[in-house]
């Protein structure tokens, strides 16, 4: 009766560790888009940057960025931030600094302690599309203080150099569009 109890248990618990891993696998990714457009920078600087970002939470901190950003500078970098202030109109400067809710000096997007919503720039091809697949560990989608839904995404003229203070020195910004949860989520 004892070694029967233990056998069930047994599977009970195999059971539940496999609805767990089921339930994980078909668990759906939170997703949110931000849709680039120019700002009226970019004409100036003889840009027309329009393209979508897809950003894809798939771990607790775990944001997967991906971008593809037309009409930029062929062959080039381009500096790419969640900015703090969801304002996109005008020359994209009211998007104010880097969304940064840990005071963090600016810095490389492979140290830890940094801006969380800067990036690696983007690079161009010949065509001047921009394009990233990058993982970033500092952001959410989820609600809390390190969400950037509803913050605003930028593009700049210029690559960030990780190392000026307090915006990488990345020139104006030349297209900016708000992060917005995908419906469905
Ligand atoms: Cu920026």
């Amino acid at each position: 009766m004892k070694h029967i109890s233990l056998v069930a248990a047994a599977v009970a618990a195999a059971a539940v560790a496999a609805g767990c891993q089921s339930m994980m696998g078909s668990e759906k990714p939170i997703i949110a888009v931000a849709e680039m457009k120019p700002t009226t920078a970019a004409g100036p600087a003889n840009l027309s940057p329009t393209g979508i970002v897809r950003f894809s939470q798939l771990g607790a901190s775990k944001v997967m960025v991906e971008a593809e950003i037309k009409g930029l500078k062929p062959n080039s970098e381009h500096g790419f931030h969640v900015h703090a202030v969801p304002d996109c109109s005008g020359d994209g400067t009211k998007t104010g600094a880097h969304f940064n809710p840990d005071g963090h000096p600016h810095n490389h997007p492979g140290q830890m302690i940094r801006h969380a919503g800067a990036m690696f720039n983007l690079k161009t091809d010949a065509n001047g599309t921009g394009t990233t697949k990058q993982m970033v560990d500092t952001i959410t989608l989820t609600p809390g203080k390190y969400s950037i839904v509803g913050m605003p995404l930028i593009t700049h003229r210029d690559p960030d150099d990780y190392v000026s203070q307090p915006l990488g020195n990345a020139g104006p910004r030349v297209s900016c569009g708000i992060i917005a949860l995908q419906s469905g989520n």
